[in-house]
């Protein structure tokens, strides 16, 4: 597996909710970051069929375009009842606008009086070097989809999601606390022990 050993990263997401996240995450391992909104790189088309697809055609869009080491991060929310959905649909189920109360009532209109809430937050973060070389790391949380939405930390369906053994929704949840348990940090606990340190 190749570390990466520069100085300086590109946060590959257009994201603010994320780039917030991911800032935090890796601020105690590289001394320097941008994001790609920073450095004004184009927003990739995400024409992959697969979280490992879109992650990766990410990462090596902004490396290529930045020449850095770039480190992107496809996730979404994968709903039991619905079959996976929105899955890697998570962002376009809030539509042009990325409005997620509309993609939040969407998620409970199509789950009606169905008794199984199961959900999991899937996260693949991919690390990309100009060169082309890319590697993937995943990480999950299993829980339960919640009504009506609580909380207005965090970002995109956190107001409806509810880890198993918790009694708050991620977004009640302090950052820190959710950066212990999330699909973000578990995938991102395998960035660092595999490229990082
Ligand atoms: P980039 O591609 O620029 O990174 P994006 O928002 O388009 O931004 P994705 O295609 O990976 O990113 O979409 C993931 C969506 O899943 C995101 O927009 C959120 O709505 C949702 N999501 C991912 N992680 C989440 C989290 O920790 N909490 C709440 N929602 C999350």
């Amino acid at each position: 597996m190749r570390k990466f050993k520069d100085c300086e990263l590109v946060i590959a997401t257009h994201n603010q909710g994320k780039a917030r996240e991911i800032s935090a995450l890796l601020s105690p391992y590289v001394p320097k970051f941008y994001t790609a909104g920073e450095l004004d790189l184009p927003e990739p088309e995400e024409t992959g069929a697969s979280f490992v697809e879109n992650a990766v055609l990410k990462a090596r869009a902004a490396a290529q375009a930045s020449g850095k080491v770039s480190l992107a991060d496809d996730s979404g929310l994968a709903v039991n009842a619905l079959g996976g959905d929105p899955g890697i649909y998570s962002a376009r189920w809030g539509g042009e606008d990325k409005d997620f109360n509309v993609a939040m009532q969407k998620i409970h209109d199509a789950l009606g009086d169905n008794e199984d809430r199961s959900a999991h937050f899937v996260c693949v973060l991919a690390l990309a070097w100009p060169d082309g070389h890319a590697e993937v790391f995943e990480g999950f949380v299993h829980g339960n989809i919640v009504w009506p939405k609580r909380g207005a930390q965090g970002f995109g369906y956190d107001p409806i999601f509810q880890a198993n053994g918790y009694d708050i929704t991620f977004g009640e949840m302090q950052p820190s606390d959710k950066h212990a348990i999330s699909h973000r940090a578990n995938a991102f606990k395998l960035l660092v022990k595999n490229c990082l340190r």
